[in-house]
């Protein structure tokens, strides 16, 4: 028996209603773990909603459920009334990542599921498994010891259709490095519970808003290489998302569109943060091929993730910016 998920299950006998806090720009994986869990808890008998620190995008409509409540923002769930006696978090790796509200931030939060590597998120406990490919494998373990455990069913198609959004969101459909045999055998078992992996996946990765393509458009047009072709980046301003009609959430996948091209080592996206503030700071999401920590490269500056997928945050002017990230990048290139 796993000390530390009994721990979680304590947590979960000793309280009524929860939130589960998620990360600012939620992924697949966010919402799909966050969504899992809080029907896990409604199966337990509990009450349950997830907070996203920031507005949802769009394209993860279809991985929220219509029995759980989802709270864009901290005054959104205050103006609600909702009464919870527990937080809980889920995917979400540093404080910063519960975006600029100072109440988030020291919500006091009495239990974290992570599986990034480095976690500095306050937390009464926590369960941190790096070997994770997503927060929902965790998950996953955890619910079926509850049901061994608990001698309960728990598992039905939707909780293992928000499970195998997250997991399948976490290795880009499987094809990531920190895809593992467990992913797959928990995929295995999802898809014997009535889960449309079809549907989910082309709804994760075959669907792209037009904005989105004109976003990606811009991307090659201006991406600029460097280091013989081995660093590969696009600087995306404010204004620049303004002329195309497009929003932050389109740029998701800019990154990994660069990491594409032949030879590339470090992929990057360089863009304004969105913040109503005069503070300049540009964020950088990083991406890499071959055996590269971009986690460590992002540490650099602050910020974080996983070996392949990581990002920091740069308060300083755009060249200042772009200096400073692309000359300490050099020194991971192979
Ligand atoms: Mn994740």
């Amino acid at each position: 028996m796993n000390q530390q998920f009994e721990s979680f299950f304590n947590v979960i006998d000793n309280h009524s209603s929860f939130i589960i806090l998620i990360h600012v720009n939620a992924d697949g994986d966010a919402i799909g773990s966050s969504t899992a869990l809080a029907l896990f808890l409604k199966k337990a008998g509990k009450n349950a909603a997830v907070v996203s620190p920031s507005a949802i995008p769009k394209k993860l409509d279809f991985a929220k459920n219509k029995n759980i409540l989802y709270f864009e923002s901290y005054n959104s769930l205050i103006s609600s009334n909702f009464a919870y006696d527990c937080v809980l978090s889920i995917d979400v790796a540093s404080d910063e990542l519960l975006s600029d509200s100072p109440e988030l931030k020291n919500i006091p939060i009495s239990y974290a599921i992570d599986h990034h590597r480095i976690n500095t998120l306050k937390a009464l406990e926590k369960y941190v498994d790096a070997s994770a490919a997503s927060a929902g494998e965790i998950l996953f373990s955890m619910i079926r010891e509850y049901e061994k455990e608990r001698k309960a069913a728990v598992f039905d198609s939707e909780i293992c259709s928000s499970i195998y959004t997250s997991i399948s969101s976490d290795t880009g459909c499987f094809k990531f490095s920190n895809t593992s045999s467990f992913s797959h055998a928990a995929a295995s078992f999802l898809l014997e519970h009535g889960v449309d992996a079809e549907k989910i996946n082309r709804l994760l990765f075959d669907t792209k808003s037009l904005s989105q393509i004109k976003v990606e458009q811009f991307a090659y047009q201006n991406m600029k290489l460097f280091y013989e072709n081995r660093f590969a980046i696009v600087i995306i301003d404010k204004d620049d998302l303004e002329m195309l009609g497009a929003s932050d959430e389109d740029t998701d996948a800019v990154s990994q569109l660069l990491r594409t091209i032949s030879g590339v080592q470090i992929s990057v996206l360089m863009h304004r943060k969105t913040a109503g503030n005069d503070e300049v700071s540009y964020k950088f999401s990083v991406r890499s091929n071959l055996d590269i920590d971009v986690s460590k490269l992002c540490a650099v500056f602050g910020g974080g993730g996983h070996k392949k997928a990581a990002g920091c945050t740069i308060h300083d002017t755009k060249e200042r910016a772009f200096e400073k990230f692309t000359a300490a990048a050099k020194d991971f290139l192979i």
